[in-house]
Order: structure tokens, then sequence, then C-alpha cells
């Protein structure tokens, strides 16, 4: 199952389990077919016909960049482009953020939950990026897969894109230039660190851990009327997308059981736009859907909280709300989760574009970040909309050495990481 998660703070100590060790996967997230038990047309994709073809044409990609004598300089310095560019927006725009024109025809200072009706409004090409979490690397991984393959294609980021590892500050300049390089294309769903982030006092802060980002806007001055921009520009980023063939997509979860009501929250809605109160809106960043749980309260979210949030959607919009596409959680194996468990109801994906599992954070106690240290390399999954379905996973197996080049990788003993 998935693991790595964030906590919200004041909750301080571990929250993130990235940790290797011990309560991993007991479940399938990977290799297998795992064909959900039922034949059910949703079928998760990822099954052995798809495999070989994914990393056929993981290779390709990989290939042509290992041309390159020496990536890392290259990935940076298209980011620092893509700061340049980013830079030279805010200076002429400020915080119109109206001006940026978003997937789906998204634009800021709409309802951030955010329906799309019209079937002709579905790209040729749809792709779905999950947590980068300031892994540069992963991010051009998938944006070269993505490019080689469909060039055109409309891309959503699952949120997520800074904290943990390095290359915070470069990940999120380069999504933002490319919303600006390619209108109309791009959607950036805002994850749970993107709403974390604060300023207060004079400081950066962020309402999760870990949060890197904001120790490294702390720290660089220069990026400080940056940081507050982004700050701004989060909270107006679509906190949920439903498509007009089914799929929900949201960073972590929708609304749940609540425990003060004893009643589903979702009950109270009336009209699409109540919604908007930010009880839902934070509901969808940082509840959490949980596999083999029917039943769950906030800020969790079982198979029949999914299902019932699915059909009350379904009734106010008359969009047939059917799956759900998430990040949130940072699968180890393979870096997606189909949760069996919800088939054929409410069939769940989670993914997470990452190319090496956790390497820690300073502020965990030095026993447990011993243990964190020993990150090991993995495949960033990103994914592909099918009309109907589940997203298909893609798995982009890259070179170990480069995945090194980039991050401070151990490999795990063989029993933790081959669990
Ligand atoms: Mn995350």
């Amino acid at each position: 199952m998935c693991s790595e998660q964030d906590i919200e703070r004041p909750v301080p100590a571990i929250e993130e389990p990235e940790t290797p060790a011990t309560g991993e996967p007991e479940t399938p997230a990977t290799g297998e077919p795992e064909a959900p038990a039922t034949g059910e047309p949703e079928a998760p994709a990822t099954g052995e016909a798809e495999t070989p073809v994914a990393e056929e044409l993981a290779k390709d990609v990989w290939n042509a960049v290992e041309q390159i004598t020496w990536p890392k300089v290259s990935i940076l310095e298209k980011a620092r482009q893509s700061e340049r560019s980013v830079r030279e927006w805010i200076d002429t725009y400020g915080s119109k953020f109206e001006q940026f024109e978003f997937a789906f025809n998204f634009f800021a200072g709409q309802n951030r939950v955010h329906f799309v009706y019209d079937a002709a409004e579905m790209p040729a090409d749809l792709w779905f990026i999950g947590d980068v979490h300031g892994d540069i690397l992963a991010l051009e991984a998938a944006l070269s897969f993505i490019d080689a393959r469909t060039p055109d294609a409309t891309i959503v980021f699952l949120g997520d894109l800074f904290d943990r590892f390095e290359y915070g500050v470069e990940v999120v300049m380069r999504v933002i230039a490319l919303i600006k390089e390619r209108p109309g294309r791009i959607l950036w769903i805002a994850g749970n660190h993107d709403d974390g982030l604060f300023y207060e006092n004079g400081r950066f802060g962020s309402k999760v851990l870990p949060s890197e980002f904001c120790c490294f806007l702390n720290e660089h001055k220069e990026y400080e009327d940056f940081g507050k921009w982004l700050i701004d520009f989060c909270k107006m980023l679509p906190r949920a997308l439903f498509l007009p063939d089914g799929l929900f997509v949201a960073h972590g979860g929708c609304p749940s059981f609540d425990m003060n009501t004893f009643a589903h929250s979702i009950d109270d809605v009336k009209q699409l736009e109540e919604l908007e109160d930010e009880k839902y809106l934070h509901s969808f960043i940082w509840n959490r859907v949980i596999p083999d749980q029917d039943d769950k309260s906030e800020p969790e979210v079982g198979k029949n909280d999914l299902l019932h949030f699915m059909e009350k959607m379904e009734e106010l919009s008359g969009i047939p709300v059917k799956r759900m596409l998430r990040g949130h959680d940072h699968c180890k194996e393979n870096r997606h989760e189909f949760f069996e468990s919800y088939y054929p109801q409410a069939p769940v994906l989670t993914l997470t574009t990452m190319s090496a599992w956790y390497l820690g954070n300073e502020d965990f106690p030095p026993e447990l970040m011993a243990q964190m240290r020993k990150a090991s390399v993995t495949t960033p999954a990103i994914a592909q909309h099918r009309h109907g379905e589940l997203p298909k996973v893609f798995t982009l197996d890259m070179p170990k050495t480069l995945v090194r080049q980039f991050h401070k990788v151990e490999d795990l003993p063989n029993e933790i990481h081959d669990k």
C-alpha cells in the first residue's frame, strides 16, 4: 500500500512514512497485473500486456537523454531559463493570475472545484503527473516521455510540487513556465504542500512536514517576493476536477463522514457553488482515501464514503462520476497503486512521480533519519487518460546512474527494497 504520508502540523515527529523499513506494502501496487477480481471493464490496465510497451517507450526516451554528456547541467539550465521567464511574467502581471490560460478553461477567480461538462472540451491527449516533490529529474523524465509520444498533450499535475527533494524551486519554475509556454494545456491541482505554504511575521512556514521548501525560501532572500507570489498563486489553483467521462481528480480525497454531525457533510450541499466552502476545498487536498476500509470519518475516506460522494456529485452535476485519480500517498512499488477493494463501484488510482524513495528530513530524530537516508531508486509513474476508464499507467524506468546524479541515493538491503 502507499505510504510516505504527510501530516499536518502540529503533529511533529514522524509523519512521513517514506520510511522504507517495515510496514511496507502488503499491497499489490505493482508488478502484478492485478486484475481487479471482477473482470470489470475498468480493469486497471497495468497488466502484462501493457508493461513491455511502457518499458520500451521509456527506454527510447531515456536513451536519447543519456546522450547528453551531463544531463544534470542541461536540466538545471532549463529550470533557470524557466525562472527568468517566470520572473518576467511576474514583473509584467504581478498577481493577475487570470492572465494564465490553464487547461479545461480554468481561470483564476473561478470556482476551484472545476466541472468539465462538454466532451468537446476533452483534449485528444491528456496526461497526469503525480506528486513530484522537488524531483526535477522525475519531472523532466515525465515531460520528455509525454512530449515524445504526444507533442500537443494536455498535462494535469496532481499537486505537491515541492518539499522533500532539493529541486523544489526548479520544479515550480518549470511548471509555471510551462503554463505560460503551453497556454490552455497545463493544469496544476493544489496539493497539501502547495496549500500548506504560508508567510507570517517575516518568515515562510508550512502546515505540513517535511517542509524543506519554506526553509529554502527563508534562506534565500532573493526568492522572498517570489515565495509570497507563489502562496497567492497556490490559493487560486483548482482543488478538484470533474471530467465529462466520469473521472474525478483531486490531490487527496473528498468530503467524508463528519463525526461532529454524524452525517456525510456533502449531504448539506444543494448547489455546486457550495463546494467552494473552505471545509470542502480543504477535504479534496488534505483528506486521504484509504484502501480496504468501507466507512471512515474525516480526514479519511473509505470506499462507501467515496461512492456516496460520487453519487452526490452525479446528482448535482449530471456528470456520471465513477472513478477517482489522486496523489497524496507516495506509493513505493512502481509509484502507483490501484485500490482493488474499491472495484467495481469506485475504482481509485494513486499516482506518484518521483525517481527515488525518500531521502529524509533534518527535522527528524537522528535514529529515524539514519533509516530514511537509505533511499533507493524508484520508477516515477505517470498516467494517460482513457475514456471511461481509469488512466493507463506508465512507469519510467531510467538508469540508476542518472538518478544518482540528482539524489543522494543509497541502496536498501534487498529484503527491504524488494518487497
Ligand atoms: Mn505528497
